[in-house]
């Protein structure tokens, strides 16, 4: 049988019967990120065309940016994956789906039955996350083979959220987001919200609402190594990895001027004493030069804060990618508790949602962790650190033995370069799920081909809880798969059936969102039949900020400093000594995101500039004049991982002693990706610290920025991207 020929199973909520009147039209978002902005996809004889902003949506008011655009282009683009694929030796062979569900099976039959089913793992990669059938299903899977070997992008990205939220609200997706149409005074803190839109909070235009905070008389001051946004607000240009203890002077001085003040609104507070406790180390003299802020402007910020009517803190990736991102992230919650900026407006709120933050009883004690071989740590939504991924593939006891990978790209993501390629390579079975043979498919047994956001129905699950005006949508999938290409869900189901195991949603289903999240949504009145009669979006009763956490569910009273916090604590302060005691002339590595790049996603789409070199090596131009670099030159960059080539480019908004790089490029080897291959870029993860030590223990968050690295003039090594 041709792999080309159709089999894929019956679907519904296709746009047949939907397009709205105005012919060939169909309301959808964008899924590339937490935005969510509405967009409007025409369609011509069963074929995607085009795609606009959605001027008429009630939220996000006809914005979307240059990159969400493109996911037409990822649509359309030809190496896109078409039919399952199978490694033969050297080369990739298309077979059937049958065929390859059933091998896959099998092989993951023998691996369980022979080592157990500790020896199969997943790992769940970003775009998952936009995908609510696909989230569903994977966790489902993960379950239903017996399996707590779970991975994801997520502890590259905000699992330290995920684990205060939990200790301290009693949910980990209870994450107060800044009330920004109220707030007199905003930090936002590791986030580069023009070039990224930001994380953990869903506004589509957030450049705009920064804007108008100035505009109103309120103040926005930035917290990054980086001036990110000089006409909006000043920044605090801090030394990388240094987060917790601006912090911990801002309370410091807090508590030492005015006091500790929690809000009523809040309840009940207990252990504001233990905070005081910890923070009685850091004055603002006392972390000035960890920092690298002078006491005076720490003071004076926290001396703001206090005094401000309302003041909010966003932080993201920045800040939650350094070691001690749950450190930094507890303190940024006692410093709204203890201002009694939590709850009030102007300050940080949980926003109303469509869908219930899930609440457990939650083991606040330091018996959370686990012991293992590579030290303690405790797993926040049920994950284990990425960071060990190579550890667990080349472990002595129970190793790791065969991976799912749904729509990831550890290979690139993930600290570990060679030895990550390696590991992933010596499993017995690597299968990945994804729009394309990216650098993990590269290794894998077999790749299978998933439908892309176009193609398949779904709901705005991910960013229920962190939008400034709450909203639920749904969309329809706008065009069929026009290969055989399947959504997530139904390819999982599939492989459980497959093992005589019972599938979360029956893979014949026709219409599986309402039978997943009908139930969800009837607290707030509604069903999928609902949006879908309403058009898609439906603006939930806009809620202040009052009371939020009551409406919330959450328990009370909120206990400040859970006991599992206490080894946090204790690491904060050996960590502070460390960084005291290094060396001042090495180079500190950061992130850096791009206008046009989506981590490793949008790699293969043609760019304007193709010879340029993809990620150059930002530094402040002072830093290259003392080392005989110009832009264009080229530097070797090295640290005790790993060492890479790159071309080097100046920005004078840097901090001196900084350096940044891009990550998600060096394809060199993906030959799925034949433009992302001779576009070059190397990966800076072959620069990230892996394995035991490399990841904090309380959330099982990889350290990603504020690497210590070296960095030379290399005239002899050559950049160019290959032929
Ligand atoms: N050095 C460094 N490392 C980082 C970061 C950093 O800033 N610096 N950032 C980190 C962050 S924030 C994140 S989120 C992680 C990302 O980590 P990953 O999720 O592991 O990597 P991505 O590059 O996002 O890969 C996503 C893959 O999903 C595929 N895909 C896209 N849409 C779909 C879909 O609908 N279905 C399926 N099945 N596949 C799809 C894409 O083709 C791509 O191959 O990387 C982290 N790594
Ligand atoms: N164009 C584009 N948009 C994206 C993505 C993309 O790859 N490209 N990725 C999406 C994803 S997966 C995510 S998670 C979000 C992330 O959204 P953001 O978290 O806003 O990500 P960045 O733009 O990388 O901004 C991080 C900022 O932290 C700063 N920083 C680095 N190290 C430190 C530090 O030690 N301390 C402090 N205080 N700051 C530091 C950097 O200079 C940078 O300005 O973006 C999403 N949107
Ligand atoms: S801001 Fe994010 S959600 Fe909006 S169009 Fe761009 S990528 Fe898509
Ligand atoms: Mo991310």
């Amino acid at each position: 049988m041709s792999p080309e020929s159709s089999d894929r199973p019956g679907r519904t909520g296709t746009a047949a019967g939907l397009l709205d009147g105005r012919a060939g039209t169909v309301r959808t978002y964008c899924r590339l990120c937490e935005a969510g902005c509405g967009t409007v996809a025409t369609v011509e004889r069963g074929h995607l065309v085009r795609l606009r902003p959605d001027h008429d949506h009630a939220v996000t008011r006809g914005f979307a940016c240059n990159k969400g655009l493109r996911a037409i282009d990822l649509h359309h683009d030809p190496d896109r994956l078409r039919v399952p694929l199978r490694r033969e030796g050297d080369r990739f062979v298309p077979v059937s789906w049958d065929e390859a569900l059933e091998e896959i099976a099998s092989r993951l039959r023998d691996v369980m039955s022979t080592h157990g089913p500790r020896a199969a793992g997943i790992y769940i990669g970003n775009p998952v996350a936009f995908n609510a059938l696909g989230s569903a299903a994977s966790g489902h899977f993960a379950g239903a083979l017996g399996t707590d070997r779970v991975f994801s992008a997520a502890t590259q990205d905000c699992s330290n959220k995920y684990a205060v939220a939990e200790l301290l609200y009693g949910s980990p997706t209870a994450n107060p987001i800044p009330d920004l149409r109220r707030t007199e005074l905003l930090l936002v803190i590791g986030s580069n919200p023009r070039v990224s839109k930001s994380s953990f909070i869903s506004v589509a235009n957030p450049v705009v609402e920064l804007r108008r905070i100035r505009d109103r008389g309120g103040r926005v001051v930035f917290v990054n190594p980086v001036d990110v946004e000089p006409d909006i607000g000043p920044t605090l240009q801090i030394r990388p990895d240094s987060d917790p203890y601006l912090l911990a002077a801002l309370l410091h001085e807090i508590h030492r001027t005015v006091g500790f003040r929690p809000g009523a609104a809040q309840g009940a507070v207990t252990g504001a004493a233990e905070v005081a406790a910890f923070v009685a180390a850091y004055s603002p003299d006392a972390v000035a030069d960890v920092v690298g802020l002078p006491a005076e402007v720490i003071a004076q910020l926290a001396r703001d804060f206090a005094a401000a009517e309302a003041a909010a803190i966003h932080v993201s990736t920045g800040l939650n990618m350094g070691r001690q991102g749950a450190l930094a992230y507890w303190l940024v919650q006692m410093l709204l508790l203890l201002t009694g900026n939590l709850d009030r407006p102007g300050g940080n709120y949980f926003p109303a949602r469509g869908i219930g933050a899930r609440f457990g009883p939650v083991d606040r004690t330091s018996a959370s962790f686990h012991t293992t071989r590579w030290g303690d740590f405790r797993r926040a939504m049920g994950l284990l650190p990425a960071a060990l991924l190579p550890e667990f593939i080349g472990a002595a006891e129970e190793p790791l033995r065969a991976l799912v990978v749904i729509a990831g790209n550890p290979a690139l993501s993930v600290g570990g370069g060679p030895q990550l390629t390696e590991s992933l390579r010596s499993l017995d079975l690597l299968v990945t799920i994804d729009l394309y043979r990216n650098a993990t498919g590269e290794l894998a047994d077999f790749v299978l081909p998933a439908t892309d956001q176009f193609e398949r129905p779904d709901l705005n699950t991910f960013v229920q809880g962190i939008q400034v005006e709450p909203y639920l949508q749904w969309t329809p999938a706008v065009v069929e798969a026009e290969a055989q290409q399947r959504e997530e869900w139904r390819i999982l189901g599939q492989l459980l059936q497959a093992m005589g195991r019972k599938a979360l949603v029956d893979p014949a289903a026709t219409d599986a969102l309402p039978l997943l999240f009908d139930r969800a949504l009837a607290p707030k009145g509604l069903a999928v039949s609902a949006l879908r009669a309403a058009g898609g979006v439906v603006p939930l009763r806009e809620h202040g900020p009052e009371r939020s956490r009551e409406r919330l569910g959450a328990d009370s009273p909120l206990e400040c400093v859970p006991e599992a916090l206490g080894s946090t604590l204790a690491r904060g302060h050996a960590l502070f000594e460390d960084l005291r005691a290094e060396e001042p002339g090495r180079f500190k590595l950061i992130t850096r995101r791009t206008q046009d790049a989506l981590n490793s996603a949008m790699g293969n789409l043609p760019t304007k500039r193709p010879g340029d070199w993809p990620n150059p090596l930002w530094m402040n131009p002072q830093d290259g004049a003392r080392l005989g670099l110009t832009p264009g030159s080229r530097a070797s960059v090295s640290n005790e991982w790993g060492a890479l080539a790159a071309e080097v480019r100046f920005d004078p908004r840097l901090r001196p002693g900084v350096v940044a790089m891009t990550h998600g490029f060096g394809n060199a080897e993906t030959t799925g990706m034949p433009v992302a291959r001779r576009r070059g870029g190397a990966n800076v993860n072959v620069l990230t610290p892996r394995g035991p030590g490399a990841f904090d223990p309380v959330s099982c968050m990889s350290q990603i920025t504020g690497i210590p690295v070296d960095v030379r003039a290399e005239p002899g090594i050559a950049p160019s991207p290959v032929r």
